[in-house]
């Protein structure tokens, strides 16, 4: 699939209240600003025509826009997000979606969904139940997905240890090889994939973004960029360090579509 556009939300200048296990230290907001531009630069670098949401001080963890819609070949779907303080983060991206792509459904109350545990592959989405999306919400979604053609598959990752998301651990290139981290790169669920594996000390790498045929990745990650030239993929390393921060990953800063 050829993407053409990405939602963007620059960092808000109380970002470092959002969420955070807060195993990397306190992001700064002017560093998070710059690597947010260069990230923003590099979309535009693979084709992708930027829609800018402004940012919103009630949501600090509004830049991380992937979490609050699913976006496919077909349209989008309105998650809603399983941390309480980031339920009203969808109303923008609703508002700005609307005008770009047709509007599938709304994950609704009680289910939760987080954009970050969904991940598509050739068609299929594998949808990840996380301590952020409930088995309600999985259900909710499965069911748009499956009456506009697509299908699923569940992948329960509470019991793997600080992944956040499924995403956090597991990302797509567009050859339909899978990038995962050591705990998923066994599963049955991903059985038939080929994989590209991530060493356990690299595992934040492994949520990126495969884009145009060029392959965004945090930077200071050898082993997995060395691995993805040597499979001829476009690497393109970005500093991250104040999205990780705050949990955030590469791919979470962006609506692709
Ligand atoms: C959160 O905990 O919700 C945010 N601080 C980070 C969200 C990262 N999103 C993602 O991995 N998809």
């Amino acid at each position: 699939m050829r993407f053409t556009r990405a939602l963007v939300k620059r960092p808000a200048p109380n970002f470092a209240e959002g969420l955070t296990r807060g195993e990397h230290g306190t992001p700064s907001f002017s560093v998070a600003k710059a690597q947010h531009e260069r990230y923003c630069e590099e979309l535009e670098r693979c084709g992708l025509r930027l829609t800018r949401l402004s940012t919103d001080g009630h949501h600090p963890d509004g830049t991380f826009v992937e979490d609050t819609a699913i976006l496919t070949g077909r349209g989008a779907i309105i998650t809603r997000p399983g941390a309480k303080s980031r339920r009203g983060e969808v109303q923008s991206v609703r508002e700005a979606l609307t005008e770009l792509t047709p509007l599938l459904g709304e994950i609704e109350a009680p289910g939760t969904v987080d954009g970050g545990d969904i991940c598509e592959i050739n068609d299929r989405f594998l949808i990840g139940i996380s301590a952020r999306t409930n088995e309600d919400g999985v259900r909710q979604l499965a069911a748009i997905l499956a009456s506009n053609g697509y299908e699923s598959t569940i992948v329960d990752v509470r019991g793997i240890p600080d992944l956040l998301h499924l995403k956090s651990g597991l990302s797509a290139l567009d050859d339909g090889r899978l990038i995962a981290i050591e705990a998923l790169a066994g599963r049955d669920e991903l059985r038939g994939y080929p994989l590209v594996h991530v060493t356990h000390r690299e595992s934040y790498a492994a949520n990126c973004v495969c884009i145009n045929g060029r392959v965004l990745i945090a930077r200071g990650f050898s082993l997995l960029e060395e691995a993805l030239v040597k499979l001829r993929y476009d690497v393109v390393t970005l500093e991250m360090s104040e999205f990780r921060k705050m949990d955030g990953g590469l791919s979470c800063l962006s609506l692709r579509l």
